[in-house]
């Protein structure tokens, strides 16, 4: 295993975060925008709103994705050997959108405990400053969790528009990343990013997250795949991995989880105030 270096590990366990760490070749980037753009062609609403969740669940590319070797030894790192996929999703920002991401800390709303996982970021397109790269607080990862408003924004990408207040924006890091590298970042650190002003699409691919074995869902459920090592601990109900793009068993089962998301993220919600 090669993993990330001492170097980087201190970066992450004083900042949050850890970036620029290589992924995919820029071809396998290339091989999966090409997928995305397949599949917004042939099946008009496929990868629009929530349905940007677990596209690994319905095409063997992006499954693949989620057990490439340079991400898993980084993350290994980073939670140990036992390694569970629980979700994914798409962030996608296209030129002329109003599409940016309120700043939040993942732990606050996604009920995994213990903080024993980490979210990559592999980025398909370039991500930079002006295509509304991710930003990160650094260092706030060691606050614990903060009170957020939740907002339901227009143009949020976040689906309570949940936000921190008081963030130091002139202070957070862009996280410049080439097509193919990715970034990785604990729960609680704070993160957002702003719209895209670019005339080309910006497209994250985001395994959030790769969880611990140990590591319960304490708000509803979850169905997880097991990427790497053993579960000594079966806290989730295993689900396979697709065989071909967009079969139907594998829309159903995408669904399934998806409506289980949405009750772990509105509950509490009572669509105003704070959480
Ligand atoms: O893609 C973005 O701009 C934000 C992504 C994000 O918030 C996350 O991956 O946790």
């Amino acid at each position: 295993m090669s993993g990330l270096t001492a170097e980087q590990l201190d970066h992450y366990k004083n900042n949050g975060y850890v970036s620029p760490v290589d992924a995919l070749s820029s071809l396998e980037a290339k091989e999966i925008r090409d997928e995305i753009e397949k599949i917004e062609k042939n099946w008009p609403g496929a990868l629009e709103g929530i349905n940007r969740n677990y596209v690994h669940l319905i095409s063997p590319i992006f499954n693949k994705v989620c057990l490439n070797k340079n991400i898993l030894d980084a993350v290994e790192s980073i939670i140990g050997k036992n390694i569970l996929i629980c979700g994914t999703t798409l962030f996608i920002k296209n030129p002329n959108e109003k599409g940016f991401v309120s700043y939040h800390q993942d732990a606050k709303y996604i009920g995994l405990e213990p903080h024993n996982w980490v979210t990559a970021w592999v980025a398909i397109t370039d991500s930079n400053e002006k295509n509304g790269c991710m930003r990160m607080w650094s260092g706030s990862h060691k606050d614990n969790l903060k009170e957020h408003d939740q907002k339901f924004n227009e143009g949020n990408l976040l689906t309570r528009g949940q936000t921190v207040k008081n963030v130091p924006k002139q202070e957070t890091t862009p996280l410049i990343l080439e097509a193919g590298q990715m970034s990785l970042h604990h729960p609680t650190v704070v993160h957002g990013s702003e719209l895209n002003r670019s005339n080309d699409r910006r497209i994250g691919f985001v395994i959030q997250s790769y969880i611990g074995t140990d590591v319960k869902q304490v708000l509803g459920k979850n169905s997880v795949q097991l990427a790497r090592g053993v579960d000594e601990f079966n806290y989730h109900e295993k689900i396979g991995r697709p065989k071909n793009l967009l079969d139907l068993k594998d829309i159903k089962l995408k669904k399934q989880e998806n409506d289980n998301l949405q009750e772990i993220f509105y509950k509490g919600s009572d669509k105003k105030g704070k959480f």
